[in-house]
């Protein structure tokens, strides 16, 4: 076989370097195949035949070539989530922006190099997808030479922990629905209704569709349901009657078929099981949520766990009982082993939104033969709530990043970025409403900057310093989990008040206890603050360092489909780039 002159080049310099000089070839074949999830069949995109696809593991220092066959009957992308895709822009899986899609039959082939550690995870990029399961976990070892937080918590079990994390296992968490994501989409254009229930919480894909009582329904639902509700109920899926989604817009319900909100059909599915070494002091899961419509809380029965890594990045350990797992975010978190008993403890996943009461169960299991006499007791309760009196939920604005960075004082340019909902419940904007047209741009943005509208873009120049304020102008939003594309950005401020600056800067003197210039969270995928009761806001800044087209959206499924994103276009000044010839158009591996 012959070697690419690219690849003897690399090969020159590990020898020359001492650096991790591995290729990790990996393939995933996609198909579209009715399978069973929750106890169900349904029609759905398996990875080599999964749902999640197969783990990736990688070295921090690898070089990755990530083959994707597409093998079913419609075009698709795969982008990996959090990687930075730092000088590889037309890897980074946006169709219309970085690629064209990939068409039934062909193959594309991904590389980018592993230059951060940590989780991450890939999955679809096209349409509404990642609903019909194409995702699955990445975890890049650290090099040896990163430091790690452990003897923060203690010097004595610092080893034990190393241990643990040596083993470290992904926990893909997500939501299901009967629908296919057209179908939903479809569903959303003919009734006006937003798609906002789904009907089983999967982790690792594995779960059941439950149907609780109308009366335990009312029992667990929320005081902050109740005020929505007024004298009425839940429905039996334990969603939000739709009035109370599209508000004002025109709506007809009589479009919308049963089991999109109401209309709960049980069916039993596996439940996964998380079997423990009960000799170890410590175990690691790295939560990734893939929801599409939930804001999914993990705890695990009588077990606090400290946060240790988030976004792929470490963080000073805080010590949880539950943590919020915005969508596309990851979290690391080390479970502190009990001595006794051994037995089985509920992991319990359950949705914080208030458009529905929903939750998935797995077991954590010593291995030894289940010998409890009675059930583990939760921290956590249906609703995503607690449980008991002293449950501590993870609190965003007290973790540290490990080691901090500093992000420049001043920004170079504001770009302030309205988001709310117009002309109907499932379209959205993030300044403008990006049209899903934008995904057939030809050619894609990276090949030519003038395909894409102003109206849809902003463009940077590189070594500048970049802030968005996503402004959350209306009362009654969800918090939108924002995740931008390539390098992070530094958290910088929050409020939940409206935004009524110009900048950062002029917010600065009226409102400096709303930021954070210390040790800001550096992340990419964060919540926007709860707009309950005030339209909100959240200030993010970052560096331009990558040249290229880089989207910057809301994760929630249908608000990404509907329009709750931007085309960063960073570092325009150092376009055109020099881009390989293979990717000038999609290409074949060698
Ligand atoms: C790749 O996809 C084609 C059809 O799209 C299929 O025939 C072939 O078997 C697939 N290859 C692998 C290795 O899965
Ligand atoms: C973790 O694994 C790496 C190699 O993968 C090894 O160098 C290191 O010693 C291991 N650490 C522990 C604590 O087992
Ligand atoms: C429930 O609300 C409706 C309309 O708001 C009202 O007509 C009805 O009397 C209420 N029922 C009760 C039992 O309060
Ligand atoms: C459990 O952990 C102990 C101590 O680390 C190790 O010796 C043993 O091989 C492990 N057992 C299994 C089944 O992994
Ligand atoms: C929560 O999960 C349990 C199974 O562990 C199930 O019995 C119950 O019905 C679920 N509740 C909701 C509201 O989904
Ligand atoms: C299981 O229960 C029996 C009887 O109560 C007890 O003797 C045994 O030690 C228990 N085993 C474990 C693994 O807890
Ligand atoms: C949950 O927390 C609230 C506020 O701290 C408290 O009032 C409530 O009693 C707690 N719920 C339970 C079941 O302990
Ligand atoms: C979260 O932490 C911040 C900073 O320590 C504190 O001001 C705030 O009250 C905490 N929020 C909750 C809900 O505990
Ligand atoms: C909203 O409706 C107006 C009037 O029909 C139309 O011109 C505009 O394009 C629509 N915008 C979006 C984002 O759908
Ligand atoms: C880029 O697109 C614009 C508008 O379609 C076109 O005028 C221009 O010639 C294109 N540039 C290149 C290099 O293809
Ligand atoms: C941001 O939203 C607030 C409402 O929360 C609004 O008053 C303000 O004008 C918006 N800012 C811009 C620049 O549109
Ligand atoms: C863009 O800026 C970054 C950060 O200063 C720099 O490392 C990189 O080389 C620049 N890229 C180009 C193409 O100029
Ligand atoms: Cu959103």
């Amino acid at each position: 076989m012959k070697m690419s002159r690219s690849r003897l080049a690399l090969l020159a310099l590990c020898l020359v370097q001492w650096v991790s000089c591995r290729v990790v070839q990996f393939q995933i074949d996609l198909t579209w195949e009715v399978v069973e999830v929750a106890g169900a069949l349904r029609k759905a995109i398996l990875s080599n035949g999964q749902l999640p696809g197969p783990a990736l593991w990688l070295k921090q220092g690898d070089d990755v070539e990530f083959l994707v066959n597409n093998s079913m009957p419609f075009s698709t992308t795969v982008h990996f989530h959090g990687i930075g895709q730092q000088g590889t822009p037309w890897s980074d899986g946006v169709p219309g922006l970085s690629q064209a899609e990939i068409q039934p039959g062909d193959q594309f082939l991904y590389k980018w190099k592993a230059a951060d550690y940590g989780s991450y995870v890939y999955h679809s990029h096209e349409r509404a997808q990642i609903e019909d399961g194409l995702y699955g976990p990445i975890y890049i070892a650290p090099e040896d030479s990163v430091a790690r937080p452990f003897a923060l918590v203690s010097e004595t079990d610092e080893q034990a922990m190393l241990e643990a994390e040596n083993h470290t296992q992904p926990i893909v968490i997500s939501d299901w629905r009967p629908f296919t994501s057209e179908e939903i989409m479809q569903i959303q254009t003919d009734s006006g209704v937003e798609n906002y229930c789904s009907n089983s919480v999967l982790i690792n894909g594995k779960g059941s569709v439950f149907c609780p009582s109308q009366d335990h329904i009312n029992a667990i639902t929320t005081e902050q349901q109740k005020q929505v509700l007024g004298n009425g109920t839940l429905t039996d899926m334990g969603c939000l009657p739709p009035q109370a989604i599209v508000g004002t817009y025109p709506s007809d319900l009589s479009k919308v078929p049963k089991g999109f909100y109401e209309g709960c059909t049980p069916s039993e599915g596996p439940t996964e099981m998380f079997k423990v070494n009960s000799s170890s002091e410590y175990v690691s899961y790295d939560l990734i949520s893939m929801a599409g419509a939930s804001s999914l809380v993990f705890s695990i029965d009588e077990h606090p766990m400290y946060v240790y890594a988030v976004d792929g990045r470490y963080v000073e350990p805080l010590l949880v009982d539950a943590v919020t797992v915005p969508i596309g975010s990851r979290y690391s978190v080390m479970v502190k082993l009990k001595s006794a008993p051994a037995g089985d403890y509920t992991v319990r996943v359950a949705n914080n939104y208030a458009t529905q009461v929903i939750n998935g169960t797995a077991v954590m299991s010593y291995g030894t033969a289940p010998n409890q006499s009675s059930p583990s007791q939760p921290y956590l309760n249906e609703a995503g709530g607690n449980a008991t009196a002293t449950t501590v939920f993870l609190n965003e604005s007290r973790v540290v990043p490990f080691p901090v960075e500093a992000p420049a004082l001043k920004a170079d340019r504001t770009y302030i970025l309205n988001v709310n909902t117009i002309n109907a419940s499932y379209i959205w904007t993030l300044g403008n409403s990006y049209p899903m047209s934008n995904e057939e741009l030809m050619p894609p943005v990276l090949f030519n900057r003038s395909s894409i509208s102003a109206a849809y873009s902003v463009a940077t120049l590189n070594n500048t310093w970049v802030d968005l304020i996503i402004n959350i102008t209306t009362m009654g939003q969800p918090q939108h989990p924002i995740h931008k594309h390539s390098n992070k950005y530094f958290v910088i401020g929050q409020g939940t008040e409206p935004f009524t600056y110009s900048s950062v800067e002029e917010a600065m003197e009226y409102i400096p206890q709303n930021f954070n210039f210390q040790n800001p969270q550096m992340r990419d995928t964060f919540y926007s603050p709860a707009s309950n009761t005030a339209p909100s806001w959240l200030a993010i800044r970052y560096f331009v360092q990558n040249p290229g087209p880089f989207l910057l959206h809301c994760h929630l499924q249908m608000h990404h489909t509907g329009g709750l994103a931007l085309a960063l276009l960073d570092g325009v000044d150092a376009w055109p780039m020099d881009i390989p010839e293979e990717y000038s158009m999609p290409v074949m591996p060698e």
